[in-house]
């Protein structure tokens, strides 16, 4: 997986390739005067970041952001080459205002489990302490969720010496309900392993992105969610699936790669409904479920951000001053797919419950 920087290539063939047919003059004329561009800029410029999880906390926006890195390792299908070693905080006063980089809040060697690999991350706020949620891999290569505690949003975070128990797969986002419990989502298929743990126990036949995912025809391998425990560092209670089902009530099948879910699980809540967000990985959508309840099941509605430039495509939705926002990534400043920078743009709902879809390229 996360191989191929196809996305670009995508975006711009939509609009100008015509395969090996030979073009008119018309559409020739129509291909040099096409041009696609970047609706929003990079909020980061001096440093790659990616994954943004941004909460409005302490009456300021808090972005927590995954830190790509230029590595040796070699690029393969599970995504070795986004080999990131440490994380940064980023605040802004307002939607518009400066970032501001509080620097580092945590690195590998401060993290006694970590082998490899510090991903997508997320934070949390309970009883002024602060909670931050990452995924990495362990010295066995099998990922795992670390959880690190912090006196500030702003950091720093000390890492809990173990992850937390029976933890697995990537990508955490916790959610706080208007009840005051938290809820964490996680979980991503192919270099995310969430496949290797469909028997509860890690069980893998091959590193292909295909092995151990099910049939076309069987349901799609679920993000999992669990409520959080007291003291915030462990699961409170056993991971369950999250189902998203199509609008019969059926569930999406691991087949339908336009509506499964892949990777980026986020939530949050909108006049008392909640919406489940999710990437659809190898088909670039960050794709969006409602439901009644935080455990689900969610009913697919559609896309909320359709595909940024490289391969993954990752977000987080906020509220701040009555105005929704989503956080994003694409690969403008290096047009390499793990070499990452954040950027937002304004998210709205309609009257109807749905979401309007920001595509973050422009045709001009
Ligand atoms: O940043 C590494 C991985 O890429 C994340 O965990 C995924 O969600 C994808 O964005």
């Amino acid at each position: 997986m996360y191989k191929k920087p196809l996305l670009a290539l995508a975006i711009l063939c939509g609009i100008g390739c015509s395969g090996n047919e030979s073009t008119t003059q018309e559409q020739q004329e129509n291909l040099d005067t096409t041009s696609v561009s970047f609706r929003n800029q990079p909020l980061i410029e001096n440093m790659y970041t990616a994954d943004p999880s941004a909460h409005v906390f302490e009456g300021k926006l808090y972005i927590y952001p995954s830190h790509d890195v230029e590595s040796a390792v070699e690029e393969d299908d599970l995504g070795s080459h986004f080999n990131m070693m440490d994380y940064h905080v980023f605040s802004m006063d307002s939607p518009d205002g400066e970032i501001t980089d509080h620097g580092k809040v945590l690195d590998i060697a401060d993290v006694p489990w970590v082998g490899r690999q510090m991903w997508a991350p997320d934070a949390a706020e309970k009883d002024g302490k602060y909670y931050f949620y990452f995924p990495a891999k362990d010295k066995e290569d099998v990922f795992r969720l670390g959880v690190a505690v912090g006196d500030s949003p702003a950091g720093p975070f000390t890492a809990q010496p173990e992850p937390m128990e029976g933890s697995f797969s990537i990508d955490p986002a916790v959610f706080k309900d208007d009840d005051g419990q938290h809820y964490i989502y996680w979980g991503g298929i192919w270099g995310g392993q969430l496949q290797k743990w469909r028997t509860g126990e890690y069980v893998s036949t091959g590193d292909s992105p295909s092995a151990d995912e099910p049939a076309d025809d069987e349901p799609a391998i679920a993000p999992q969610v669990a409520k959080l425990s007291e003291d915030m560092l462990q699961f409170g209670e056993s991971p369950k699936d999250v189902l998203i089902l199509d609008q019969e009530g059926n569930p999406i099948t691991a087949g339908d790669h336009e509506r499964r879910f892949f990777e980026a699980a986020w939530i949050h809540k909108h006049n008392d409904v909640y919406y489940f967000s999710y990437s659809t990985g190898d088909t670039h959508n960050i794709a969006y479920a409602s439901g009644d309840s935080p455990y689900g099941p969610f009913t697919y509605q559609g896309v909320l951000l359709k595909p940024v430039q490289g391969w993954t495509n990752h977000h987080s939705v906020v509220k701040m001053d009555d105005q929704w926002y989503v956080f994003y990534h694409d690969t403008q400043l290096s047009g390499e797919t793990h070499l990452r920078n954040i950027k937002m743009a304004p998210l709205n709902h309609l009257p109807d419950g749905s979401i309007e879809a920001v595509d973050p390229m422009s045709v001009n």
